[in-house]
This record gives C-alpha cells, sequence and structure tokens, in this order.
C-alpha cells in the first residue's frame, strides 16, 4: 500500500502526534497487519481479512470478551492493559473504520516489550499452553450465546472434508494433478473427520467458549521474564470445543520445524513439545476439563493437523485466495508439514494419550 492510501483510515482515528512510520507487521496468514508509529508511541493497525464478512459482529465478540478478561484479570490482581487486547476506537467512537472500497480496520494498542515466536521450544511452548489454558479458564462463565459466529462451521472437520472434495472436483486452477498423494492422504482419513462432531452431538464433549486460532504467533511473551502475556487474534473466539484449542496449537508447535518447511525430514512431531505443552495447558485450566475432554485431547491434535493440512492443499487448489503467501507453492508446503505430522501421531498415538493421562493425575 503507498503512504496515500492510508490517508483515510489514518483520518479516522485520533493519534498522540503526527504518524511517523507504517509498516507491515508480523507473520498472520489472515488480516494485514501495520506497526504505525506517531514517535515513541506504537500502534497495530488492521485490515481485517474480506473472509470475515460481519465486521460489527466480530468487532462487537473482541470489545465483549475482551471487556470481560479485562474485569477477571483485574480482580486477580493482573494488569488487563498487558494480559488481553484493547481496541481504540475512531474518532467518531467506533469499533472499527469502513473505507472507501468497504474494507474494515481495526486499531489495537501495541503490546510493547513482549516476544512473538513463530519455532517453538518447550519452555516457551510450555508457556503458551498455560495462556491457552487460562483463556478458556477465564472464559468458562462468558454468556456464549451473545458471541456472533464470525466464521461459520469454522472446526467442522466433517465439512472442511466437503469444500476440500469440492475443491478437487472443480480443480480451477488446474493443480489437482501434482497433488494425488496428498489428496488420498485426506480421503483415506474420511472417517477420522467425524469423531469429534459426532463426540459433540452425542454430548460427550460441551460446547465452550474457546479461541480457536491457538497458534504459537498468537500468543505474546514477556520480553524480560519469558511469560507468556497476552492471547492475540480474537476474531475466532465462537462457541467450540477446548479439545480443538489445545490440538491446534499441537498442531504448530509440537515440532521444531516451520509450518512451511519444505524439507520433510525435518519435520517430526515432539512428544517433549507436546508433554511440555499439555502440561502447560492443563495447569492454565484449573481442572475445568471434564475427563471426556481430556480423554479426546489427543483427537483434538490428530484432527485439527489433519484439518489445517486440508484447508491448505483446498486453498492451493482453489488459487491461493484465503491464506496469505509468500510463493505459489507455500500453501503445499503447508499442507505436506501438516500430514507429516498426522503421520506421526497416528504413529505415537497411545503415547500421546499416556502423556495426558500422566500429566492430568499430575
Ligand atoms: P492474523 O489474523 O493475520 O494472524 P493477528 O491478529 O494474529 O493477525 O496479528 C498478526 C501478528 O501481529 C501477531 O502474530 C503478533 O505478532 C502481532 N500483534 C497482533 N496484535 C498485537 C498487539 N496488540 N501488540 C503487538 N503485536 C501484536
Ligand atoms: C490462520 O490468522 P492466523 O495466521 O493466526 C487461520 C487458522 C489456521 C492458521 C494456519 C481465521 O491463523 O485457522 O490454523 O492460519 N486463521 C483463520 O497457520 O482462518
Ligand atoms: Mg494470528
Amino acid at each position: 500500500m503507498t503512504n496515500h492510501e492510508f490517508t483515510p483510515v489514518l483520518a479516522a482515528y485520533t493519534w498522540p502526534g503526527p504518524v511517523t512510520d507504517i509498516r507491515p507487521y508480523g507473520q498472520g496468514h489472515i488480516n494485514t497487519t501495520f506497526c504505525v508509529s506517531c514517535g515513541d508511541a506504537r500502534f497495530i493497525l488492521q485490515k481485517i481479512s474480506p473472509a470475515f464478512r460481519d465486521p460489527q459482529g466480530l468487532m462487537e465478540n473482541i470489545a465483549g470478551v475482551t471487556a470481560f478478561l479485562k474485569k477477571k484479570l483485574a480482580h486477580r490482581g493482573q494488569d488487563p492493559m498487558r494480559r488481553t487486547l484493547t481496541v481504540i476506537p475512531t474518532g467518531s467512537g467506533k469499533l472499527f473504520y469502513t473505507d472507501p472500497q468497504g474494507a474494515a480496520w481495526r486499531l489495537l494498542a501495541f503490546l510493547e516489550d513482549t516476544v512473538c515466536h513463530q519455532v517453538s521450544d518447550p519452555v516457551l511452548f510450555e508457556a503458551a499452553g498455560r495462556a491457552f489454558g487460562d483463556f478458556q479458564f477465564l472464559l468458562q462463565d462468558y454468556p456464549a450465546h451473545t458471541l456472533h459466529e464470525t466464521l461459520p462451521r469454522f472446526h467442522d472437520t466433517q465439512d472442511r472434508l466437503r469444500l476440500f472434495k469440492e475443491a478437487v472436483a472443480a480443480d480451477i486452477c488446474g493443480r489437482a494433478a501434482m497433488v494425488q498423494w496428498e489428496i488420498a492422504f485426506a480421503l483415506d482419513r474420511e472417517a477420522d473427520c467425524s469423531v469429534l462432531m459426532d463426540a459433540l452431538r452425542a454430548g460427550k464433549l460441551p460446547l465452550r467458549v474457546t479461541h480457536n486460532d491457538t497458534k504459537l504467533n498468537n500468543v505474546l511473551m514477556d520480553a524480560a521474564t519469558g511469560e507468556a502475556l497476552c492471547v492475540v487474534d480474537l476474531d475466532t473466539v465462537m462457541p467450540g470445543l477446548s479439545v480443538n484449542d489445545f490440538g491446534d496449537a499441537i498442531r504448530f508447535g509440537a515440532t521444531y520445524a516451520a509450518e512451511d518447511e519444505p524439507d520433510l525430514s525435518k519435520v517430526n512431531f515432539d512428544l517433549t513439545l507436546f508433554a511440555a505443552f499439555t502440561r502447560g495447558f492443563l495447569a492454565g485450566t484449573q481442572g475445568c476439563l471434564t475427563d471426556e475432554e481430556l480423554r479426546y485431547l489427543s483427537w483434538g491434535a490428530k484432527l485439527m493437523t489433519l484439518e489445517c493440512g486440508m484447508r491448505f492443499l483446498t486453498d492451493f487448489l482453489q488459487g491461493d485466495t484465503y491464506y496469505h503467501i509468500q510463493d505459489p507453492l507455500q500453501n503445499l508446503r503447508r499442507c505436506r508439514t501438516q500430514f507429516k505430522l498426522v503421520q506421526d501421531m497416528e504413529r505415537q498415538f497411545d503415547a500421546m494419550s499416556a502423556v495426558i493421562a500422566g500429566e492430568s493425575s499430575n
């Protein structure tokens, strides 16, 4: 974007002084994020992805959840301004600004002196687990019925498989021929795709208020202490399954490899990382998960990894319209790392369940 294109959005907000710098920021795949400086003061400015059809509902969710969290954090004696996001309203008091092209923008307080990690290690992954577990703990009595569904059927893996099959059948970019192995990999696991939705329908798993996008880079760590400080990226806070929040974090962080690592020999599911996250997550949830939820955590890990791989492959087949990409094969590489991790998890499924049982009895 040129500086000229920022003129209307900058004019919609009240700044503490002249804007001195605007630059792309972070490694999110969905929104377009900028860091805006006014001298020493910094802000996060985000163009919300058009995938979110109802920015008003989305921003109401974020305003509601952050206000709720701030109260609980203050009650605990923790700093509400550092431990949750703060939405800065437009000059006319709105939660977001709509530009002349119809795109929605929001402004957030910048959390200074924090670090955002793109690759895992046991200490920080355990800290992330604690933060995502605590997020779930704090929101267990949030009024779920007030939340707007920002992306319908977001983690309905059966529905993701249906959309994937449609993309294969349509093959609008003529790419299906080059990914026959990956297509077969997903189709071979059709029966698995319904396991969690069936458990939900059978009343075995409760619907909770969940984050739904628990990637390691969606938690900011305190630069001084390493403590996981603030869960960010609240676009997908919706009623969902706790096991999916667990699983989505595992699919990204239970390996030392990057999500788009081209060399699959480097992409290995790591049980030590898995145990570290499990320990943190269970400590954060403070016993609020049911025995059935604990039993299904390994399924959450496997299915979120499979689902994410299918989503990357679907986007690759459809011409890369959903995720930001840096090159035309990035979604395919992302899909392959996820499928490699699924294979590893299938081989170590019993060991994963044993780790969970061990950690939950501590
Ligand atoms: P996306 O949905 O595209 O992933 P995010 O909301 O996760 O967008 O933001 C992208 C990145 O920007 C995050 O991974 C994090 O590094 C950074 N970020 C987001 N919010 C803040 C904040 N309030 N302060 C500092 N950094 C932030
Ligand atoms: C997206 O927004 P971001 O980059 O934190 C996506 C997740 C995927 C993830 C894969 C709203 O997360 O669902 O698991 O990419 N978010 C949305 O890296 O689709
Ligand atoms: Mg993000």
